[in-house]
């Protein structure tokens, strides 16, 4: 199949060309932001950085860091670029804990976030002939109503599903003829799960493609997505403070999310030392939006850890592609001082043949950390005998120590007995945070 672009000239521009464009791009944006973001202006001021001082992207290694705790000193309206007459639309990130990220958008902004989008359901095959069903929350979640503008500008009937409700979502899906699923890779396997127990064969629905992300997920998971729901699966990166999702899609090609280079500058850093690492090397992302106008955050500390590569790819596009985050620096879990991330767990669970339905649960007692993991068992290997149940506990908890180095306690429970989520899944209880 030939390689569809939405934007070919932008996403297959040659790279030299592509950086002239940024630098053009940041010196611009570096002067809006001093002249309209006193926030910024202060930073900039106090690390002696001027706008005149940033000729180009070489420069941009000068500006100071903006993080999440600058957003919630700053909120609400501290980062403002424009003035809120101006601004058409906010949204706004779950806010588990503290206060809430509040992303303000222009018409200008919310036009090029859905340019975004709209050349991620191409890459994933999407053109006008597709019916695209969006499954992720609408509302102050970015992800429906990106994927909703994205899908409009490409032409998609489209479905404004949100999330939750599955039989409906499965019922449309099958009499309006879905071939794009938009939704969280939990979601996405939990209507594979719910497909399959209704007796559906993944060749019964239309879906070709779905369009996953808001949530690290694993290679071993797509494998299992894609085979349950008889499709390819594709991610999508972004967050809140950048618009949404689109920061980053996935091509044909599968290995990786080209970021849209001509609105986002890349960089990969120590999160420990904020020094800027070479391509190739694992870091924190840091993003620099060049065309935002109300919310336009330059050095935005993303904590995603993750890799970039420019290496070539057979799609065509020539924007430079990240790896699937490995996890966040605040979601990485230190547990009796070793480096757990969830991703490695759901890892060994997909490997040995269970699915993606886990909860790990840390607290700690008498000054020791403990560390369990509640495991779904598959209704196949469902058995009320202890000695098998604690069998197949140890060989699972076996498996976590070579991929960890530390063994969880495991502990199997019923099919379906850990809640399912139709938006971002919650995979981690630390109740150590609580004491
Ligand atoms: O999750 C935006 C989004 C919606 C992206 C729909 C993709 C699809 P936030 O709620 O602000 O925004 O959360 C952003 O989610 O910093 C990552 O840690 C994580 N994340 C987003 N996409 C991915 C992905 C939306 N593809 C935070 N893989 C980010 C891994 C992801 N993590």
């Amino acid at each position: 199949m030939a390689e569809n672009y939405y934007q070919k000239d932008i996403e297959t521009m040659p790279v030299e060309e592509m950086k002239k464009l940024q630098s053009e791009k940041l010196v611009k944006q570096v002067k809006h932001v001093y002249e309209n973001v006193a926030y910024y202006r202060n930073l900039m001021d106090e690390k002696g950085v001027k706008p005149e001082d940033i000729h180009g992207i070489e420069d941009l290694h000068k500006l100071p860091f903006l993080s999440k705790a600058d957003l919630r000193d700053a909120y609400p309206y501290g980062l403002l670029g424009k003035p809120l007459k101006e601004c058409v639309r906010i949204h706004s990130t779950s806010g588990t804990t503290g206060r809430r990220v509040v992303a303000f958008y222009t018409q200008h902004d919310v036009d090029l976030w859905e340019d975004c989008c709209a050349r991620a359901i191409v890459a994933a095959g999407g053109t006008d002939e597709d019916v695209c069903q969006v499954a992720y929350g609408y509302g102050l979640f970015t992800g429906g109503a990106g994927l909703h503008g994205g899908s409009h500008k490409v032409g998609c009937l489209t479905l404004p599903m949100s999330s939750g409700n599955t039989d409906r979502q499965i019922q449309f899906m099958e009499d309006l003829g879905a071939t794009i699923l938009c939704c969280t890779p939990s979601y996405a396997a939990y209507v594979g799960e719910s497909l399959k127990e209704k007796g559906y064969k993944p060749e019964d629905i239309p879906l070709k493609a779905g369009i996953f992300g808001a949530e690290p997920w694993t290679e071993e998971m797509r494998h299992q997505i894609e085979e349950t729901l008889g499709i390819k699966a594709y991610d999508i990166y972004g967050l809140t403070e950048t618009s949404g999702p689109g920061v980053a899609f996935e091509c044909s090609e599968q290995t990786g999310m080209h970021i849209n280079e001509d609105h986002f500058i890349a960089e990969i850093i120590d999160p420990d030392t904020g020094e800027v690492l070479p391509e190739g090397e694992k870091g924190e992302l840091v993003f620099t939006a060049l065309d935002k106008e109300a919310f336009p955050l330059l050095r935005y500390r993303t904590r995603d850890i993750c890799v970039l590569s420019r290496k070539k790819c057979s799609c065509g596009r020539t924007l430079i592609k990240m790896a699937k985050p490995m996890g966040r620096t605040d979601d990485m879990l230190i547990i009796r001082g070793v480096n757990v991330f969830p991703s490695q767990i759901e890892t060994v669970l997909l490997n040995e043949g269970y699915q993606p339905n886990y909860q790990i649960i840390v607290d700690r007692v008498n000054n020791t950390d403990t560390f369990e993991v509640n495991v779904e068992m598959n209704p196949e290997q469902f058995t009320d005998k202890v000695s098998e149940i604690l069998g197949m506990e140890r060989k699972l908890s076996d498996a976590m120590k070579i991929m960890l180095g530390i063994n969880p306690k495991v502990r199997l429970v019923a099919p379906k007995s850990i809640v399912r989520s139709e938006g971002k899944a919650v995979r981690v209880v630390d109740k150590r945070k609580l004491v």
